[in-house]
């Protein structure tokens, strides 16, 4: 090991990984900053622009982009052709190189100009970690301020591994592709891309995944913001995959509303959902909606929780609790609850596009925000105003249940929710049957019957809505009619698989 390139934007630990390797006899070379950073901290090093002769020009766009540096790098060692041409050339190979880029995850999400972000766009560096990875049988290339202490006592005890090299190595492909990836979404946003090119950082291994034998970790995006990438754990255990999936889906459901909302979920679909004048209410109703499946389950706030609210969620064994604030009073209720996750979310579900993962591939679609609640009577009746505010407040919640889905309500209060089922009249009997009563009924798809209409009428409902578009949509609107029922049509179909 004799030359080390040194090249970083994070300067975070780098005299003292210099120092290290001054006293194992490197010499080291460096760009304009990190060259004045290290020889204020009084490190022997050479200037990059002396050693290739060329100055740096294009304010800073070109430092490093130069046979003798690439050329120091790329050469293979048991290649004599190789090494006589870096002699003929007067080019000294470079054995380590040091590179963390300019910092455009962190950039591209400020709020700064197109242009500015433009500039974050770090071109020589990535060159250099990429022509260093390839080169990592020969070359050791660190592209992390957290690898300079396995380098070092891997040097310590004699040399760099070829296992460490080559781990090094993949590190830097796996930080350059999503380096590429950030700025791809960047310029190519709103667009479904040639290439899906993701761009994930890992936030923390998980202790298992959806079960104990199943590995897993948790990524968050690097270029955009989003409200299960950025909250914050106040009390309780550490957040499980479950958690994490169920509060995202909780937190969804609860944010349909500008009003006091709340929503209970179990295994990712909500198992009770209200809305009131106060959060107190709207905890109350979700809660009674099925007081069973919410033991053990999450809960979502779309406001701040006061101490009356904390009391009522504290008498229940749950999960999380997930809400923008909570109160010092609210606080001090839950957190007698050691393990209980409380979850002070500070974004409203934000993202653009989802994935499904299916085997060998992906699918991309656009998220599910569409609603519309210019609903069109299709019946003799007309909904009374109450039953067209259930209505639409049925429709929004319906949207976030598992396909065939059917929500019964009624004042603003899921009464009875009908999931996952393989076929609508199922799903319906499920949500009468858990209602015990309700005043409209909400469906995420078109009937492709009139027994749901029928089912309504022997439950008392007085309204319906469901997207339409059947063949036999006629068919169900005539029973609406027999029955007394008055039925609009959304328009907008809400399959939730
Ligand atoms: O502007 S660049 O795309 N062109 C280059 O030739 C180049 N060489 C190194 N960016 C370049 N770098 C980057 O400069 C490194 O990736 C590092 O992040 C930064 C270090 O600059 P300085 O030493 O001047 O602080």
């Amino acid at each position: 090991m004799k030359r080390a390139l040194i090249s970083v934007f994070d300067k975070t630990g780098i005299v003292e990984f210099a120092n290290f390797l001054i006293s194992q006899g490197v010499e080291i070379i460096s760009t304009g900053g990190t060259y004045r950073h290290l020889k204020e901290n009084n490190i022997a090093v050479l200037d990059v622009a002396e050693v290739t002769q060329a100055e740096e020009m294009l304010d800073g766009r070109v430092k490093t982009l130069h046979p003798i540096i690439h050329g120091g790098i790329l050469a293979v060692r048991n290649n004599e052709e190789h090494m006589k041409t870096l002699e003929e050339r007067n080019i000294t190979p470079i054995d380590m190189v040091i590179v963390n880029l300019y910092p455009f995850f962190k950039e591209v999400q400020n709020d700064i100009s197109f242009e500015a972000k433009v500039e974050f766009i770090d071109i020589g560096g990535p060159t250099m970690l990429r022509s260093a990875a390839k080169s990592f049988k020969d070359v050791v290339v660190i592209s992390n301020t957290s690898d300079y202490d396995v380098v070092k006592e891997e040097m310590e005890a004699g040399k760099v591994t070829f296992e460490t090299k080559k781990r090094l190595a993949g590190k830097v492909f796996n930080l350059t592709s999503a380096y590429d990836a950030a700025i791809s979404n960047f310029l190519l946003e709103g667009e479904m891309p040639e290439y899906l090119s993701t761009s994930y950082v890992k936030k923390m291994d998980l202790r298992y995944g959806e079960n104990p034998h199943q590995k897993s970790a948790y990524y968050v995006s690097t270029t955009e913001n989003g409200a299960m990438k950025d909250f914050e754990q106040l009390n309780g255990k550490e957040l499980s995959f479950n958690n994490i999936r169920d509060m995202d889906v909780a937190w969804k459901v609860a944010n349909e509303f500008e009003v006091p909302a709340c929503c209970g979920l179990k295994h990712s679909t909500p198992c009770g959902v209200g809305i009131a004048e106060n959060v107190y209410d709207a905890y109350m109703k979700a809660y009674n909606c099925d007081p069973i499946s919410i033991f053990g389950g999450i809960v979502a706030l779309n406001k701040k929780v006061d101490g009356k609210t904390a009391e009522e969620l504290k008498k229940t064994f749950l999960e999380i609790v997930i809400a923008p604030d909570f109160t010092e009073e609210a606080l001090t209720i839950l957190k007698t609850k050691k393990n209980l996750r409380i979850i002070k979310a500070y974004q409203k579900p934000c993202d653009k596009v989802e994935y499904v993962k299916v085997d060998g591939g992906i699918l991309v679609q656009d998220r599910d925000t569409a609603f519309s609640d210019d609903f069109k009577v299709v019946t003799e009746k007309s909904p009374t105003e109450l039953e067209m505010t259930d209505l639409v407040f049925g429709m929004k919640v319906v949207k976030h249940v598992k396909s065939n889905a059917i929500v019964v309500v009624k004042d603003g209060m899921a009464k009875g929710i009908g999931t996952g089922e393989t076929n609508r009249i199922w799903a319906t009997k499920q949500a009468i049957e858990r209602a015990g009563d309700g005043a409209i009924l909400a469906s995420d798809a078109f009937f492709p019957f009139r027994d749901v209409v029928d089912a309504c009428a022997t439950a008392k409902i007085g309204a319906i809505a469901q997207p339409g578009g059947s063949m036999r949509d006629q068919e169900s609107i005539d029973a609406c009619n027999e029955h007394g029922i008055s039925m609009v049509l959304t328009g907008i179909r809400h399959f939730k698989h």
